[in-house]
């Protein structure tokens, strides 16, 4: 029987499910190095981790490691229900969130190495945690896709920690209400993307695909609905979506740098958005949000259980 501590929690609505003991050893080396290992000879964990019957497909998972930049006081592998993920905004708050709630760290700044490079956290004395993100840009404008059976749909490529498609002016609502409807377009958009070769810098595949529309709170500039790499939608504003959306904002002189952007979410969730500029045209998003802690577990994985490495899909 294998023992897995987990501490859950969400942040803006959307979970996160951080292992802080009982995860694979990875062996040596940098974060990024070792996230290749998880990916490849460790998969049956990340699912059993995230997929049915412990999880679902909304939840992000967090391995908690040591890192191998000496400035950075954690490391983190985020992982979802069909693989990992580069960075993870909203999983970044919950991580900050589990640590102090472990007594692991106190207010104030901690580097923490992900795989795309690290990013600085504060956990604000409310409670609040802001994440200074990797550098973000807008790699390509006004892409024009035709998405099967919806039509042609134009949209921004933008890096954010993961790379975006983001689409400013379409004929949905963006409501709870419509989330199946919106899943099912954003998922045409994400296939034709593929389909047609667009992609991201290096022929990155772009996996995650947002929509934009006005804001249900007029105190916010935006609403949006963000679709994942497994086809769940991000019930936070996401982190890294919100990054990639200040890069085009500031690519198309919307925003100016230390401007806070008010970014919200299908449910209505908030995270606070400003950036300042970056080397080669990059910009640096810092996004604030609030996690909470839902749960201390122990996953328990039984050899003789058929579903012990999780439902895939
Ligand atoms: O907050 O960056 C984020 C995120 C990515 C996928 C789900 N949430």
């Amino acid at each position: 029987m294998q023992r897995v501590q987990v501490i859950d929690s969400h942040t803006a609505g959307e979970p996160t499910r951080v292992v802080v003991a009982g995860g694979p050893d990875l062996g040596p080396g940098s974060v990024a190095d070792r996230c290749r290992v998880f990916a490849q000879r460790f998969d049956h964990f990340r699912s059993a981790v995230v997929n049915e019957p412990r999880g679902s497909d909304v939840l992000v998972g967090a391995l908690l490691c040591e890192p191998a930049d000496p400035v950075a006081s954690a490391g983190v592998i985020f992982f979802n229900n069909v693989g990992t993920l580069g960075m993870c905004g909203h999983g970044t708050i919950g991580l900050v969130v589990t640590l102090a709630h472990l007594g692991r760290i106190s207010p104030g700044d901690h580097v923490i190495e992900t795989p795309v490079g690290n990013v600085t956290a504060t956990l604000h004395p409310d409670g609040r945690v802001s994440v200074r993100n990797v550098p973000s840009y807008r790699f390509a404008k006004n892409v024009a896709v035709a998405a099967e059976g919806y039509g042609p749909v134009v949209g921004d490529v933008a890096w954010g920690g993961n790379w975006f498609f983001l689409v400013g002016e379409h004929r949905e609502t963006i409501a709870i209400q419509n989330v199946e409807r919106l899943t099912d377009v954003a998922w045409r958009v994400r296939q034709a993307l593929n389909m047609n070769g667009i992609t991201g810098a290096g022929g990155a595949v772009i996996d995650h695909v947002e929509f934009f529309g006005p804001p249900g709170d007029p105190a916010n500039h935006s609403r949006n609905f963000v679709l994942c790499p497994g086809r769940a939608y991000d019930r936070s504003p996401c982190g890294t979506g919100t990054s990639a959306k200040l890069s085009c904002l500031a690519a198309d002189d919307k925003l100016v740098p230390g401007q806070v952007w008010r970014q919200e979410g299908v449910l209505g969730t908030v995270f606070e958005g400003q950036y300042e500029r970056g080397a080669d045209g990059h910009v640096i998003p810092t996004v604030t949000g609030t996690a909470y802690i839902t749960a201390e577990a122990t996953l328990l994985f039984d050899e003789r259980d058929p579903f012990a490495g999780g439902i895939r899909g």
